[in-house]
């Protein structure tokens, strides 16, 4: 009954093994594109597969690399690509929410460690100019035919070039527990725009190179290494670990928001500034 209500509503946009083109969510000015990959809409590999500009057209481009994956016991992050699907549908191109559905996908035979999964990504333009902020969510359901629990890493990758360069991105995760943390261009001192970025109720989190959180999740049975602070062309990866019995669903949550503080606040920082050097001398 329910794949049949998923089916009748996104009838014709897609099927088993389709390749799906780029999509652009818009709202207000803020733009947010994934672009197309061969095998994979949410790709495993090194691709420039993102594109985020709170100011849409021909400003900054914020980010590198947008991925949700899935790793099945005994085998590595597959990405979202379903292999083996019963269908994989999407909707929303063109609005501020995508959604795209999978479902019966995943590496190996039925009934052993298949799921259902509906990803969501919702793009919402800030009030001030370099402000917006991307949500997304993953539902992972482990399939009614699965023969017992199984234990799932799912794994959310964001490569942001903060300001819209590389090499000069300060990351930290401030919050262990929640997980949250921010980024800002070291180059960057004016607007004061960072950039916000949480998973909630992650298991684990890195903040690295994101090729080499990549090669960390995409090339064995490894674990994100819960570092907590890095400079330099990086991002930020969490990763959930969650045990699910058959037909039960689990809902992971991502956001990235790109915050510019209110003018009296950043006046206050400025103010702040000297007196805070002054201590520390
Ligand atoms: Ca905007
Ligand atoms: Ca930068
Ligand atoms: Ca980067």
């Amino acid at each position: 009954m329910r794949i049949r209500l998923i089916l009748a509503a996104s009838a014709g946009l897609g099927l088993a093994g389709s390749a799906f083109g780029a999509f652009t969510l818009n709202n207000g000015n803020a733009t947010f594109t994934m672009l197309a990959s061969a095998s994979s809409l949410f790709p495993t590999s090194n691709l420039s597969g993102a594109d985020f500009r709170p100011e849409g057209g021909a400003t900054t481009d914020q980010m590198f690399y947008y991925n949700w994956g899935v790793r099945q016991p005994g085998f590595s992050n597959a990405g979202l690509t379903a292999a083996g699907a019963s269908s994989i549908t999407e909707s929303g191109t063109g609005t501020d929410t995508y959604t795209h559905t999978i479902i019966n996908g995943g590496t190996g035979p039925a009934g052993q460690s298949r799921y259902d999964a509906v990803t969501t990504i919702r793009l919402t333009d800030g009030a001030l100019p370099g402000a917006a902020r991307l949500d997304s969510t993953l539902v992972f359901t482990a399939s009614q035919g699965n023969a017992g629990p199984v234990t799932y890493q799912l794994f959310h990758i964001v490569d942001n070039d903060f300001n819209g360069s590389l090499n000069n991105d300060q990351f930290n995760v401030t919050d262990t527990t929640a997980v949250r943390g921010t980024v800002v261009d070291t180059l960057l001192t004016a607007p004061a725009v960072f950039g916000e970025f949480e998973g909630l109720g992650a298991s684990r989190y890195e903040v690295s190179g994101s090729s080499t959180i990549r090669s960390r999740i995409n090339g064995g049975i490894v674990d994100l290494n819960n570092s907590a602070s890095f400079l330099g062309d990086g991002g930020y990866g969490f990763q959930w670990t969650v045990t699910l019995a058959p037909g039960e669903s689990y809902t992971a949550r991502s956001s990235y928001n790109l915050v510019v503080p209110e003018p009296a606040t950043a006046g206050l920082l400025i103010t702040l500034a000297p007196a805070f050097l002054r201590r520390r001398r």
